[in-house]
């Protein structure tokens, strides 16, 4: 198989400036080498042209968007994206999108569920089930759930919505730290959620093998989306919203050894990546390893 690996250096969804570095901190980790040697074919379609963040201004939104700040600019950026991960799928090769900060998911899943019925494996500490009203941040990297399936505010937002996803194909996994609203939202809501309590006591391995099924089920395929701050923040620190109680180091790639072996990856994307805040870039060099494992690589 050929992977495509898609840059989205954009931080537009998020308050840490830092993760529009994280395509090149991914890529200085040594994606492509890692890939290559797990026999993967690799091509870098390069970074997309994201607008500048000090020539925008974070309050330029419409009243009737709430408090989601930088909307116009997660919009040119999805809008991007979209076009980017759609392109690679009719190219038959498979988009491997690199974060940015988790509002580039508006794009990859939109992409990717463009013109076929498509699941979604979500691996974060977070819901990302926020809307411009309920928000406690305004920040759109904590909504891309919400954007892609046109929840609330979302609801009817062509540039957000994800043409062929259901919420009965998403799969939350590894959850610890929701909002208020989120909490409700995401219950009352058709998607499938695991917490890291149900990881405690299932283990990894069942809860990914249901997530994978739920996304699985009647469709052409699964997106796995990727944010680092699944992780405990031991192994992943270079995250902007680090949340204590993470997966392990083994149930990550354990998980997205799953993925690989479950046949079913359309799409990957992980974000979240902030090398400002990381130590000698490990979250980079973690997130190039797991990505061998969700697109096969294997040690025998
Ligand atoms: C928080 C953080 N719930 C928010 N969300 C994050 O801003 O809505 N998602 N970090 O991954
Ligand atoms: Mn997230
Ligand atoms: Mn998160
Ligand atoms: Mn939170």
């Amino acid at each position: 198989r050929t992977a495509r690996i898609i840059g989205a250096p954009t931080d537009y969804g998020a308050n840490r400036r830092g993760v529009d570095m994280g395509p090149s901190a991914i890529r200085y980790a040594g994606l492509a080498a890692e890939l290559r040697s797990a026999g993967i074919d690799v091509e870098d379609a390069g970074d997309l042209a994201v607008p500048l963040a000090d020539e925008r201004d974070p309050d330029a939104v419409e009243p009737s968007e709430g408090t989601a700040k930088f909307v116009r600019e997660v919009e040119e950026v999805s809008t991007l994206l979209s076009d980017a991960v759609a392109t690679a799928l009719a190219d038959d090769v498979t988009p491997v999108v690199l974060g940015g900060d988790h509002s580039v998911a508006i794009g990859s899943v939109g992409g990717s569920a463009r013109d076929a019925d498509v699941g979604v494996v979500w691996f974060d500490a977070h819901g990302d089930f926020n809307t411009p009203t309920t928000s406690p941040s305004g920040n759109v990297h904590g909504m891309p759930l919400a954007a892609v399936l046109g929840v609330g505010d979302f609801e009817g937002v062509e540039w957000a919505n994800a043409r062929g996803l259901k919420p009965e194909n998403v799969a939350l996994v590894g959850l610890r730290d929701l909002d208020d609203t989120e909490r409700t939202v995401i219950r009352e809501s058709a998607v499938t959620a695991y917490t890291m309590s149900d990881v405690d006591e299932r283990g990894i391995t069942d809860v990914v093998d249901e997530a994978l099924t739920v996304a699985g089920d009647d469709t052409d395929g699964v997106h796995v989306s990727f944010d680092l701050d699944w992780l405990d923040p031991n192994e992943a620190p270079g995250v902007g919203t680090p949340v204590r109680g993470g997966a392990s180091y083994r149930e990550a790639h354990s998980a997205l050894e799953q993925v690989a072996t479950s046949g079913m990856l359309r799409s990957l994307e992980l974000v979240e990546v902030n090398p400002i805040l990381d130590q000698h870039n490990e979250t980079a060099e973690l997130a190039t390893e797991l990505a061998a494992s969700a697109l096969g690589k294997r040690i025998l």
